[in-house]
């Protein structure tokens, strides 16, 4: 029988890979653990309780903000920020930063994406939270402030999400290799499920909203079009799969290989997708997983960020594809 690693467990064997960690990294990524399970309790029974649907407020994004985002939001912060562990919080729900309840030890920095692809809580398509830790760039919590949520994604201590799919898993990484865990609702524990993911140097699949054709570059769509040629050779066509759900469409390519793609278009020069708590958690894991993350020019993890919110093109998942995408949006090929 193989071995039951809990997440729990697991955080707690990372940590003898970080010689200068006191334990605190460990206790951090406990706390995402719980809130994750918490906000799972709520996603898998949304159908059922009364609050499915339209909260009938908008986010700083402006988009309609459905209760469930709401919750996921709250849990989160509250459950998380109740131990004084994390300095400062950022999420896509909120417009500036979050001191959490209990702030006063904390010397790292969450920012996270409570409930993405939220537009499919109602057709039960699969959503998923995303998070970031930094550790503070000065000594002092009581003097953190935004320039420590604006740190480059290289600068990275931790990364991870929960997929809320036909079963819930949690992914992360320390920098030491990515690892995945499947929730087990008999025992309420995440079980190590898929230890060490690699993803595939070059995949089958590409992800990108073809519906905007019209707003692509001629440089994307010459990526599209090599990728749905015949060449045995290389594997093409390509087949597409696309579900609008960010972490479900990184997910599947992170496990089976293929590239996700949201470029920059015509009418949206940065693309669609946040850099701080979308692009720079994925790109961790995903070279941890030894894939590639640009945003077509540059690494994600080597952008310097400049505001919570803003946007960045993203060409992530296999290394290979990636590069492909590059050249083609470059005007190498
Ligand atoms: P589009 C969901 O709203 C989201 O933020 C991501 O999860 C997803 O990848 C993307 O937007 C889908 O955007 O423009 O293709 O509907």
């Amino acid at each position: 029988m193989k071995k039951l690693i809990t997440i729990e467990r697991h955080f707690a064997e990372e940590q003898k890979l970080h010689p200068q960690a006191t334990g605190e990294l460990t206790d951090l990524l406990y706390d995402v653990a719980f809130a994750a399970k918490l906000v799972r309790r709520e996603v898998v029974r949304a159908g059922l309780a009364d609050i499915l649907g339209m909260a009938g407020t908008t986010n700083v994004q402006g988009e309609e903000v459905k209760k469930l985002d709401l919750f996921a939001n709250e849990k989160i912060i509250n459950a998380i920020g109740q131990h004084g562990r994390f300095a400062l919080m950022g999420s896509e729900e909120n417009e500036g930063t979050i001191i959490p309840p209990k702030n006063e030890n904390g010397r790292y920095v969450l920012l996270f994406d409570p409930l993405d692809g939220s537009s499919n809580i109602d057709v039960n398509v699969s959503v998923g939270t995303i998070f970031s830790i930094y550790r503070l760039t000065g000594d002092d919590p009581r003097k953190a402030d935004i320039k420590d949520c604006l740190q480059k994604g290289s600068e990275q201590v931790a990364a991870g999400y929960v997929i809320y799919g036909s079963s819930v898993m949690m992914v992360y990484t320390t920098g030491h290799g990515v690892h995945g865990f499947t929730y087990d609702p008999t025992i309420g524990e995440f079980l190590l499920s898929h230890e060490n993911i690699t993803i595939p140097a070059r995949g089958k699949y590409y992800s990108i909203n073809e519906g905007s054709r019209k707003q692509l570059h001629d440089s994307t769509l010459a990526f599209i079009g090599w990728l749905k040629e015949e060449d045995a050779e290389t594997g093409r066509p390509y087949s597409t799969r696309y579900i609008g759900s960010l972490v479900a469409d990184f997910h599947r390519n992170l496990l089976t290989g293929g590239v996700f793609v949201y470029p920059a278009t015509k009418t949206h020069r940065n693309g669609k997708l946040r850099l701080m708590y979308e692009a720079n958690p994925l790109a961790f894991i995903c070279e941890q997983a030894g894939g590639r993350a640009t945003d077509g020019k540059q690494r994600i993890l080597d952008i310097d960020p400049s505001e919570l919110h803003q946007r960045t093109p993203l060409y992530i998942g296999s290394r290979d594809d990636v590069m492909t995408a590059e050249a083609f949006e470059q005007g190498e090929r």
